[in-house]
């Protein structure tokens, strides 16, 4: 999310980058959230359409660049979250990062032994991404080159079961596993489930962090709080039942009981 990058965000991964940290998600709660976000890892043989997006030249070699996460939806076709590729995260414009690439069949960031990295040939940002409710957060990739069909998620139609309040599903990335900026080089996962919109409006009424609208936007979490996505985790797939229904967007602090995760609501706004 936008604004949380702003706080902590960049400098979060800057300082990962210069420790070596790894990858899985997000934003640095304090001390007296220190709940966690749960996950376990996951291999990317098994879920090969999660990728990474990242840019050496931006975010240090160290964790093979990576910034975000994002999701294969066609062979040349990579979604993403739309704040994944603004200024505030990338420190420049999208038109001044060369080396953005898309990492596939990775699942250990540090080493460049397996998977590959494909160029971005194109970027089409939704143009009704709202950075200050973070309403419509997504931005879709052409790659310059195709990856295996075997790698293609579908992507759950709009109302579908996969995406209703009670939906068991599971959440994907390499970022921040802690809340406190400690990044996972390799790839985690953590079971979640969705929540419903009501749940979400209330903890999201509008404020700095952002305000909860369920046309464009999906809750999940665990209603005790200690698993959710987290900053790093951004533009990762949120999948149920083999189908892609969010890409990590937002929230307030990670794992928090009465602060959801918010997603974008994939089947409304995918291009
Ligand atoms: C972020 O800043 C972020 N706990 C991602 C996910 C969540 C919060 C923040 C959800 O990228």
């Amino acid at each position: 999310m936008r604004r949380r990058w702003n706080r902590s965000g960049r400098a979060g991964l800057v300082a990962a980058a210069a420790v070596l940290a790894a990858p899985l998600c997000g934003p640095a709660p304090a001390a007296a959230d220190s709940v966690v976000v749960g996950g376990s890892p996951a291999g990317v043989d098994e879920h090969p359409w999660v990728v990474a997006l990242g840019s050496r030249d931006r975010f240090g070699g160290e964790r093979s660049g990576q910034f975000c996460g994002g999701v294969v939806v066609g062979e040349r076709t990579v979604l993403t979250a739309a704040h994944c590729v603004d200024e505030e995260v990338l420190g420049t414009a999208l038109s001044r990062v060369p080396d953005l690439r898309v990492i596939s069949g990775r699942d250990d960031l540090r080493s460049t032994a397996k998977g590959r990295e494909t160029a971005v040939r194109e970027v089409w940002v939704n143009p009704e991404y709202d950075s200050v409710t973070n309403a419509g957060d997504i931005a879709r990739l052409t790659l310059a080159e195709p990856l295996p069909a075997s790698s293609v998620l579908p992507v759950a139609r709009p109302g579908a079961a996969e995406e209703k309040a009670g939906s068991k599903a599971a959440v994907f990335g390499w970022g921040d596993t802690t809340g406190n900026g400690t990044y996972s080089s390799r790839l985690r996962s953590v079971g979640v489930t969705v929540l419903e919109d009501a749940t979400c409006r209330r903890a999201y009424p509008g404020s700095s962090v952002g305000r909860y609208q369920a046309d464009t936007m999906l809750c999940a979490g665990d209603p005790r709080g200690g698993r959710d996505a987290c900053q790093g985790d951004s533009g990762g797939p949120l999948v149920s039942r083999g189908k892609l229904i969010g890409l990590v967007s937002w929230g307030s602090g990670c794992g928090r009981a009465s602060s959801p995760g918010v997603y974008t609501r994939v089947s409304e706004v995918a291009p």
